[in-house]
């Protein structure tokens, strides 16, 4: 049975122990029960009872949802507050002063402690910095960093004086850090001279240089150095501030700088299926209450836990489950600088000992690559090393598979730690379809039900429900507070993104496809329905790859598909027509290895093609479509069954087939 048979088919009922449901925060079913018919019953009243329970506001909100100018929803839209006033100085007021708000796990092993005053102390010194250089409410400042303790204290300085941020993943490349500058109109970049990973020192600043070099980012005034390897850099004059010497003698206190709910609090790039990447732009009151409120309940954080979110701070989980979430609760989390293979790929089960971790966050792809890498040594295999800490698992990013699953719950989990297998997106801001870890039964390779308030649905392509045990298009049919509010400087494209026509413009569409089992509801998402790839867990867009393929003077012309990959969930394969004759043999391989360093100059690392083929053509129908359903066949390395009487040029899958 093919795999994604398997997980039709998959319904095993593995509920939480009794210890873990006892004490959850949420317990049972009945409890998941009557908040979801709280909100089916009084959907405002539901969410204005949690914003106020949760979120501390300067100024209350009278009104919760405004739907006028849907699909521009507004949330709490006459309340004010501030985001880093909320993750620290309320800690300092509820006794949290002295307790660790980030436990640093440098590349080398290295650790450092910084408590909830200390993080104040340094984020409001990096805001008096940020005001100092004139950076103000409303402007965008990039930030280009790794992991750090500073990258986090970045996102809530700028938070703190209502500046927008929006964070580069540190793999992307110059020119991507351009497109994104330019398109945020930034003032200002935070960047680090290098990053460590991997026992490696790799650029960081030089990189801004390049971006800025690039030409088009004249809205940017400062580039601020944080020093975390004191290599040799370049520095311009008058333009580049080491961030030690910005927050040398800024006052320890910064008063909050007091925001509508609806203000920009972040843009964060993402891939679509068409075009650049789409600048998501989230807001400030809904975004915190969904952060805040889901690591109460899908994570069931205890103020006594150690809380790991394995993400980079580039992405969407790296916001919100750790500059965000964790502090908005008064948790104690890891930062980790590192990679899960170094020095050993024992290193995240080495480090949950190390710091007594109690809840982990990773994604299917790290787990998959630690399997095989336990499997080959005994010595970085889970059993080695101490995880009595754990009590709670979670995964994100992409669909886990029911045996990956299954190891974790047994090998890391030992049988004892539920399992949040937490499907959301960029868009969504938070967690949408989750178990409850203290009360949905689990089953491997399904992300269960939504949480409360969340209207997700499957439909067809008229927009009509399906009945359960039929797959679908996964819609949700009512705003929710931490949901996109639009594409930066592209309300159009936002609307027909999300809210398409077909749908009446009601109803949210999130790019997946997804199943409900028959006899429980329970959703499992079957992959994205549009042209966008799911490489380790990161999002990519075909058409970006094919952009830069044909960017490079020997293309003439790219098509891009998705393949399974049995470690990263899919990989590229890129079919090329070059301006040249097709080229064969070791010519083949010498230009195939060009154009993917070609590609991770244009876009990043990330987006290389696994594999590429070339050929003299493409296939195409008549009309001159590039037949893509034929090129994932070809890339499978499956026969083709599919009808090709629309096809102009039937040899060409011949000479497609065969890998070079
Ligand atoms: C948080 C994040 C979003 C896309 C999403 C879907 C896939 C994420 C998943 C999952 C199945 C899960 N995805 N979590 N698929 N099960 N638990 O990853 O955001 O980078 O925007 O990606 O990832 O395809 O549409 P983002």
């Amino acid at each position: 049975m093919a795999e994604s048979d398997a997980l039709k088919h998959e319904h095993r009922l593995i509920p939480p122990t009794l210890q873990f449901a006892q004490h959850a925060r949420v317990s049972g079913m009945e409890a998941y029960q009557a908040l979801c018919a709280e909100a089916e019953q009084d959907f405002e009243g539901f969410w204005a009872r949690l914003a106020r329970e949760n979120v501390d506001w300067k100024v209350p909100f009278t009104k919760t949802l405004n739907e006028d100018n849907a699909p521009f929803f507004k949330w709490f839209e006459d309340g004010k507050l501030n985001v880093s006033y909320n993750c620290l100085d309320r800690n300092l007021a509820n006794g949290n002063a002295d307790k660790t708000a980030i436990i640093f796990e440098a590349d080398d092993g290295a650790v450092t402690n910084v408590t909830y005053k200390e993080l104040h102390a340094k984020v409001c010194q990096f805001a008096n910095g940020l005001k100092s250089r004139g950076i103000r409410k409303g402007d965008r400042v990039i930030i280009y960093m790794s992991m750090s303790v500073e990258g986090v204290a970045a996102m809530q300085a700028c938070a703190r004086i209502g500046a927008t941020h929006s964070v580069v993943f540190g793999g992307f490349s110059a020119k991507s850090l351009q497109e994104r500058i330019i398109d945020a109109g930034a003032v200002a970049v935070i960047t680090a001279d290098e990053q460590r990973r991997g026992g490696k020192c790799l650029p960081l600043k030089s990189i801004v240089d390049d971006a800025l070099a690039l030409g088009g980012c004249d809205s940017v005034r400062d580039v601020i150095v944080y020093q975390r390897t004191g290599n040799p850099i370049a520095f311009k004059e008058g333009r580049d501030i080491w961030l030690q010497d910005l927050v040398d003698k800024q006052p320890l206190d910064c008063e909050p700088e007091w925001v509508e709910a609806e203000h920009p609090l972040f843009i964060l790039y993402t891939s679509g299926s068409t075009g650049t990447p789409k600048g998501v732009q989230h807001a400030t009151g809904g975004y915190l209450l969904w952060a805040n409120l889901t690591m109460q309940w899908t994570f069931d954080i205890k103020p006594t836990d150690v809380f790991w979110c394995t993400a980079d701070i580039g992405w969407v989980t790296g916001h919100t489950y750790i500059a965000y979430g964790p502090t908005s609760v008064g948790a104690t989390q890891i930062v980790f600088e590192g990679i899960p293979t170094f020095p050993h790929a024992g290193r995240f089960w080495e480090t949950i000992g190390k710091h007594k971790v109690s809840i982990f966050y990773t994604a299917p792809t790290a787990i998959r690559s630690l399997i095989k890498a336990s499997d080959l040594d005994a010595n970085v295999h889970p059993k080695s090393f101490d995880l009595s800490s754990l009590r709670l698992l979670g995964s994100v990013g992409e669909p886990i598979n029911p045996e990956a699953w299954m190891w974790y719950y047994k090998n890391v989990g030992k049988e004892q730690c539920p399992i949040v297998d937490t499907f959301w997106q960029t868009e969504t801001g938070g967690h949408m379809i989750t178990p409850l870890p203290g009360a949905t039964p689990m089953t491997p390779g399904s992300c269960t039900l939504p949480l409360p308030g969340i209207m997700t649905a499957i439909v067809d392509e008229a927009g009509h429900d399906v009945p359960n045990g039929q797959g679908g298009i996964l819609v949700v049919k009512r705003p929710w507070p931490s949901m996109i509010r639009t594409i930066w400087g592209n309300p159009e494209r936002f609307k027909t993104s999300y809210f398409p026509e077909e749908f009446g413009g009601k109803y949210y569409l999130a790019g997946d496809g997804a199943i409900r089992h028959k006899d429980t509801g329970y959703f499992t998402i079957t992959g994205r329905i549009d042209d966008v790839l799911n490489v380790s867990g990161h999002r990519m867009g075909t058409m970006e790859i094919e952009s830069a393929l044909v960017a490079n003077p020997l293309v003439a012309e790219a098509a891009v598909v998705g393949k399974p990959d049995e470690t990263t969930g899919e990989s590229i394969c890129a079919f090329v027509v070059l301006k040249q004759a097709r080229p064969t043999g070791d010519d083949a391989k010498k230009l195939a290895l060009e154009l993917r360093n070609w590609v991770a100059r244009e876009i990043g690392p990330i987006a290389k093609p696994k594999e590429i083929r070339f050929g003299d053509n493409l296939p195409k129908t008549r009309s001159g479509k590039i037949m893509r359903r034929l090129l994932r066949v070809l890339a499978r390395g499956e026969a083709i069954t599919q009808d090709v009487s629309t096809l102009e040029n039937p040899a060409i899958l011949e000479q497609l087939k065969q890998a070079q």
